[in-house]
């Protein structure tokens, strides 16, 4: 009997849309900051996922230069109707306090890969912006931001969707108020028989998170409270190893079973930091008295779930590679909040190389030129080698371990007063930086160097090494837990939010502005 392993998909991929076509799964992940926008994984099996592509990869689609911290695309909804793929999403642009502008857009295509179209705008009430297709018609739904309340969670509505003229029309409904667990979002819609189903997020997504379950006969309502009136939760389970489960999304196999995905996270300690962010996992769903329930009744989900003889595939290689021999990049590498282009990372100016221009600061919420990716293991190493001749102390490149613009650690190369080449550390932790020039290594500054740093579940430890010799370790062992939702979301203030993931990447600032580069000969990404 195959099994899936939770979470299913490792790392920053929280918010899951799940649908199939077919034989083929597809779940989309929300990205926020980073750039293209939008995960989409496959899998035929529902047990490995494979990341294939991202649906937001040009800037006409996805504007987010400027946008803060943990804004940008959150809850995507994807969904299949007819042949045609449909990916709403929001591009939350800010969010401090109780306002937030949160426009959700609509983008299709005829293939999962693309291209997908330009965006329609649908409304800008609030986030989490989903589509249901009922029959010939189309129904838009999103949570209500309402500025009134003290916690602008105004409930979820509902507005017909016109395919033809592309716009919403008929007037927005109120369709569900929530229970009292509060923070209700995340909402989709289904049909089964009789009636149809919404399921929503409450509770928050953090250490209360649940889905919540509500039937009518009627799309436009009154709906009617399921009689546990979760579907699944880990809020009273302190101890389980999966925690913050929510935000669910149903799908249904060839051969007619149910399945819930959600996000989950895996907390270091009991209720504690999670460093690889909101991850996506899965659960049966069987039915009784038209109600979905998990296995056994319980809310808790399992961290091993029974599967349906599927098209078997493949484990998914976990390590990465990326030599810059290619002509394209890594999938697994990515950018923050700009495309990345010819213009600030050439693969061509020296083959075998990728050549990065210098730009803006690492707390840039503009214009960098860093290239990352997640962090997806708990025991893992990252390593680069670069080939830079900085001129002075505003020319840096080097390997940084990324949360937010004001929560990094950066190992980098540049000059000192002498224009000799050395090796510095700065971190960034809550709008705090610290250095440590104890650590301050003279390089040879005519060879490259070699960069590593080993993620050790709470632990960060940078090492170089030049001319091949042995890798040394540099500076102190830092607490990496602070690359976390948990320790940045400042718990006092409920809208400082933090909903990404550390990632491990390789970044090149010129801050007088003349586009100094950096050649990167390898960025290798190896789970112990
Ligand atoms: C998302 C909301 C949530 O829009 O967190 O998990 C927000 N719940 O539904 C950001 O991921």
């Amino acid at each position: 009997m195959p099994f899936a392993a939770n979470p299913i998909i490792t790392g920053f991929n929280p918010d899951p849309s799940i649908i199939r076509v077919e034989n083929d799964y597809y779940i989309a992940t929300s990205s926020f900051e980073w750039f293209p926008g939008v995960q989409i994984h496959h899998s035929t099996d529902l047990a490995n996922w494979n990341l294939i592509t991202r649906v937001l990869d040009r800037s006409s689609q996805l504007d987010l230069i400027g946008v803060a911290d943990s804004g940008g695309v959150w809850a995507p909804c994807l969904t299949y109707h007819n042949g045609t793929f449909y990916l709403v999403f929001s591009n939350v642009k800010n969010f401090d306090a109780v306002w937030k502008d949160s426009p959700n857009y609509l983008v299709t295509a005829k293939n999962i890969y693309g291209p997908w179209s330009d965006p329609i705008f649908l409304s800008a009430s609030g986030f989490d912006g989903s589509l249901f297709h009922d029959g010939d018609r189309k129904w838009f739904l999103s949570m209500l931001i309402d500025h009134r309340k003290s916690k602008f969670f105004g409930g979820i509505t509902i507005q017909e969707y016109d395919d033809e003229s592309k716009k919403l029309i008929g007037e927005r409904k109120d369709l569900f108020q929530g229970t009292s667990l509060g923070l209700t979002e995340g909402p989709h819609l289904y049909k089964r028989g009789a009636f149809y189903y919404l399921i929503t997020a409450e509770g928050g997504t953090e250490y209360n998170h649940a889905v919540t379950i509500a039937r009518s006969k009627n799309i436009a309502g009154p709906y009617e409270l399921h009689p546990n009136e979760h579907l699944l939760s880990c809020k009273e389970t302190p101890s389980h190893p999966i925690q913050k489960s929510g935000h669910g999304d149903f799908v249904v196999t060839q051969n007619g079973a149910w399945y819930i995905v959600f996000l989950v996270s895996r907390p270091l300690t009991t209720r504690g930091r999670c460093t690889l962010g909101r991850e996506t996992a899965i659960e049966e769903i069987f039915w009784e008295d038209d109600w979905p329930y998990l296995p056994g009744k319980t809310l808790v989900p399992r961290l091993e779930v029974p599967l349906p003889e599927l098209d078997k595939m493949m484990p998914i290689e976990k390590s990465m590679f990326e030599n810059f021999d290619q002509e394209k990049l890594s999938i697994h590498l990515q950018s923050l909040r700009v495309p990345i282009t010819e213009e600030w990372a050439s693969l061509r100016l020296r083959p075998g190389y990728l050549r990065m221009l210098g730009r803006e600061n690492p707390s840039s919420l503009h214009r960098q030129s860093l290239i990352a990716r997640r962090v997806q293991d708990f025991n893992v190493e990252v390593s680069c080698e670069l080939e830079f001749r900085p001129k002075h102390f505003q020319h840096l490149a080097g390997l940084i371990c990324y949360y937010n613009s004001y929560h990094y650690i950066y190992l980098y190369q540049t000059a000192n007063d002498l224009g000799q080449s050395i090796l510095e550390i700065k971190m960034m932790n809550k709008y705090q930086e610290s250095d440590y020039p104890e650590v301050e290594i003279l390089l040879d500054s005519h060879k490259s160097v070699e960069l590593k740093v080993h993620f050790n579940r709470d632990l960060i430890q940078f090492y170089y090494k030049q001319s091949g010799l042995e890798w040394t370790n540099i500076g102190p062992e830092f607490d990496g837990s602070i690359l976390s939702d948990d320790y940045v979301q400042d718990a006092e203030n409920r809208y400082r939010a933090a909903f990404t993931g550390a990632f491990a990447g390789i970044c090149v600032q010129d801050l007088e502005g003349h586009g100094h580069y950096a050649d990167f000969n390898y960025f290798h990404y190896y789970p112990l």
